[in-house]
């Protein structure tokens, strides 16, 4: 069984005003849909709109299971603490997180709405798989309603460092929930070791490498003054003799890397790639940005560092243009509205300075496209840009190396995406480090074909081989082998 935030589908309107279901697949729902198969699995989650929630039905060979969220809740739980607390916060407070009591109210609610449904439907010694920062209380709220099921859950999103994660009001709500599962997966090493570090500090409970001990019989928060060491070392005597052991470890996500690679290899989208390039006015070099508009992804610090090399004449056009696209996202949340007019103005002004009529240095598209228009992207460009001020994995990066199927092109690559931990022979960047990020856009346009395809293949090696079915099939392997304890009652469902 999966939870989630949303569902694998996208409801539409048929041509009689009914309501349809139309298939989202996503990388989850492909790496996830022959396991779910397999297993007769069931997915939970919210059909993303407001009211009640359809009955249950089947598709794609899944039992789809709705979460409904009312109007209220759309807007405190998931715009207000998903994405206007626990966002901003887990991406090293790039943008200001706000900490709103009525948010976190209707966070707990909507958590044990999913917690009950999944245990509702969970079949006895079942395997349920929450995912995210949206449902990080279910956890804990599954395990106390159904001591049977082996439960994971996986963050896609950073795990911020202790000082960071501190400032949240709930903190210790949040570990505990998370807690409740057994296998904790994060993208990268240091997402897993600042969850261990904030279940020292905030629950002062005892971990051993990648282990939390979890007492059977609760625990209390430890006294904030500092009696807090005497009473964690007798809590770590107590616990030992004890409690169960919880996992947390990297788990990095990736892509359905067969499947981008024989889009690429189709001719269609070969030929739009083509097109896309004499639509530019052929330049010798494309460079390319796809990302959600999301203040996490740098393209503020992108765009400045490619209008400063513009101003110094070391490229431009008609020689080099760079696309971005940037997807539409989270457009009532305010701050996400503010970004976008940032990201106009600085567009505005770097094409009315540097632009001349039918060359614009930068051609923007505020629009979502079908995969295979991504893809022609990807093919169409020399350069790619990745500048991340903070991203759990980035999964851009790696379509873009899964669609160089001929070895060519340049990755550049923010060190802080999870990517990086992965991609060594992408060109590394620190997105604040604007002259370094401009030495380096200028090194990857003008790299030479050999160096270029030393990088591409060794990156290409790790993505094919790490695909997203590697992914789930380490996730769950790893999720199996937690011995689970059945209560001696004789059916906990009752
Ligand atoms: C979160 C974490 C983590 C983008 N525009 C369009 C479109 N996309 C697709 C891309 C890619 C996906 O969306 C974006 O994935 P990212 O990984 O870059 O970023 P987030 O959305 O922030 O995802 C992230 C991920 O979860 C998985 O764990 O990697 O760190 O933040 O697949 O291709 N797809 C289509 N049209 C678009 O216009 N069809």
């Amino acid at each position: 069984m999966v939870a989630a935030s949303r569902l694998p589908v996208d409801q539409t309107e048929g041509p009689d005003g009914e309501t349809e279901w139309r298939a989202s697949p996503g990388g989850l729902v492909t790496a996830l849909e022959p396991v779910m198969r397999a297993a007769e699995g069931a997915w939970i989650g919210w059909p993303g709109a407001a009211g009640e929630p359809p009955e249950p039905f089947d598709s794609n060979g899944m039992h789809l299971v709705s979460v409904g969220l009312s109007e209220e809740e759309v807007a405190d739980y998931y715009e207000g603490f998903c994405n206007g607390t626990l966002w901003p916060l887990y991406h090293d407070v790039i943008a200001p997180p706000e900490f709103r009591r009525p948010w976190w109210e209707a966070y707990v609610r909507v958590n044990r709405r999913y917690a009950e449904v999944v245990a509702t439907e969970a079949a006895r010694g079942a395997t349920v798989w929450v995912h995210d920062y949206q449902l990080q209380l279910v956890p804990g709220m599954v395990r106390e309603l159904r001591a049977d099921v082996r439960i994971g859950h996986f963050t896609h999103i950073p795990f911020p460092g202790y000082e960071i994660f501190a400032q949240l009001p709930w903190r210790r709500q949040i570990v505990r929930g998370l807690l409740g599962a057994d296998l904790l997966g994060f993208q990268r090493q240091s997402d897993a070791t600042n969850f261990l570090r904030a279940c020292r500090r905030t629950a002062g409970l005892a971990t051993r490498g990648s282990l939390v001990r979890v007492p059977d019989a609760g625990y209390d928060d430890p006294p904030a003054d500092s009696a807090g060491r005497g009473f964690r070392r007798q809590r770590v005597a107590e616990d030992l003799a004890s409690g169960r052991d919880v996992r947390a470890a990297a788990f990095p996500i990736s892509i359905d890397s067969a499947a981008i690679e024989e889009i690429a290899k189709s001719p269609e989208v070969q030929a739009r790639a083509q097109q896309i390039r004499e639509a530019l006015g052929k330049p010798e070099t494309v460079l390319l940005g796809i990302d959600r508009l999301d203040y996490t992804k740098g393209i503020l610090h992108r765009l400045n560092a490619y209008g400063e090399i513009l101003e110094e004449g070391r490229l431009g056009p008609p020689a080099a243009v760079l696309v971005q696209i940037a997807s539409p996202s989270r457009e009532r949340v305010e701050s996400y509205r503010h970004l976008r007019d940032e990201v106009e103005v600085t567009v505005g002004r770097i094409n009315g300075d540097y632009g001349e009529v039918g060359n614009p240095p930068i051609h923007y598209l505020h629009q979502s496209y079908p995969k295979d228009e991504l893809v022609a992207y990807y093919l169409a460009a020399d350069v790619m840009l990745v500048t991340p001020l903070r991203d759990g994995m980035n999964l851009v990066a790696k379509e873009y190396v899964a669609s160089r199927y001929d070895e060519t092109g340049a990755l550049i690559l923010s060190e802080f995406t999870g990517a990086a931990d992965e991609l060594h022979a992408a060109f590394i960047i620190n997105p604040h480090d604007i002259d370094g990020l401009k030495d380096t856009i200028v090194r990857a346009a003008t790299v030479s074909p050999a160096e270029a395809r030393r990088r591409m293949r060794s990156m290409r090696r790790r993505v094919l081989e790490h695909d997203v079915a590697y992914w789930a099939k380490t996730y769950l392997d790893a999720l199996s082998k937690v011995p689970v304890r059945y209560p001696p009652a004789a059916d906990p469902v009752g």
